[in-house]
């Protein structure tokens, strides 16, 4: 993806107050190996979202990608899509990601209608889109600011429009659960984080990342209006989804 990322090693000194988790310039520069590390299926959602579009996209239609952070959707698009078959528009809060993001696009697809703005997706002002990526971005919302961003990302997209949303999430069964964060553990040592990184990465994501069950997504989804979700996709306590307005 990104050439000059840099190995993902935040949490690889013991620090003595785990300062909690942000989207600033050292995360940045990590970024790509950090997430490719740390979140099981990441390629294989990002492969799909073309693949996705490609059934659902009206030619020429608007996509979002909110909480774009690097534009990997965006890249994976443009990677599957002509220039002509669709206008992405990532959104981040991080200045630093905007800016990383906004390089690499334009570097890589400079043909294709690419664009990053810097904003608040609760605050945003949507426009009319066909689809809506929500990859790994909701989780990082307070829950109780979660339903009100889902209500307006169903307002802005048109008939027959799709929101695919990936996250983080959690098991009703405490036993279920755990084995399944333990495996999950087991996959991050796996691929080549020590103990005491996935100790303090867990201590900085408490509070800042609050997953759901899927249960939830899918309640959510339906009160918001959206006709039909499911799940397509599930590797331990990740999971993307995909929902369908009429
Ligand atoms: C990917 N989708 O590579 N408004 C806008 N952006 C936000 C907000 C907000 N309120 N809160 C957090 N973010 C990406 C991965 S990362 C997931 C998404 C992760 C942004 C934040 O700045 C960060 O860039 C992104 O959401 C979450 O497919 O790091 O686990």
């Amino acid at each position: 993806m990104n050439d000059a990322s840099y190995r993902d090693a935040i949490f690889s000194t013991p620090l003595d107050r785990v300062a909690s988790f942000s989207f600033d310039e050292q995360v940045v520069a990590c970024f790509p190996d950090m997430i490719r590390r740390s979140v099981p299926g990441y390629g294989q959602i990002l492969g799909m979202l073309g693949l996705i579009a490609r059934r659902h996209l009206r030619h020429g239609a608007h996509i979002y990608d909110l909480g774009c952070s690097l534009g990997a959707g965006g890249l994976a698009l443009a990677g599957t899509l002509s220039p002509g078959d669709f206008r992405y528009t990532g959104v981040d809060l991080s200045p630093a990601m905007v800016s990383q993001a906004r390089e690499t696009l334009a570097a890589e697809y400079p043909d294709h209608h690419l664009t990053v703005v810097e904003g608040d997706i609760r605050t945003f002002d949507f426009r009319p889109s066909g689809m809506i990526l929500l990859n790994f971005t909701l989780q990082f919302l307070a829950p109780g600011d979660r339903q009100a961003v889902i209500e307006k990302l169903y307002e802005a997209l048109e008939p027959g429009g799709v929101l695919v949303l990936s996250e983080k999430i959690v098991d009703a069964d405490e036993a279920d659960n755990a084995w399944r964060v333990e495996r999950y553990h087991d996959f991050k040592r796996a691929n080549g984080y020590s103990d005491m990184e996935i100790s303090q990465k867990r201590t900085a994501l408490e509070n800042v990342l609050q997953p759901d069950t899927l249960a939830a997504h899918h309640g959510r989804l339906a009160r918001a209006g959206f006709a039909r979700s499911l799940t397509w996709f599930q590797y331990l306590n990740f999971a993307s989804l995909v929902a369908f307005k009429e």
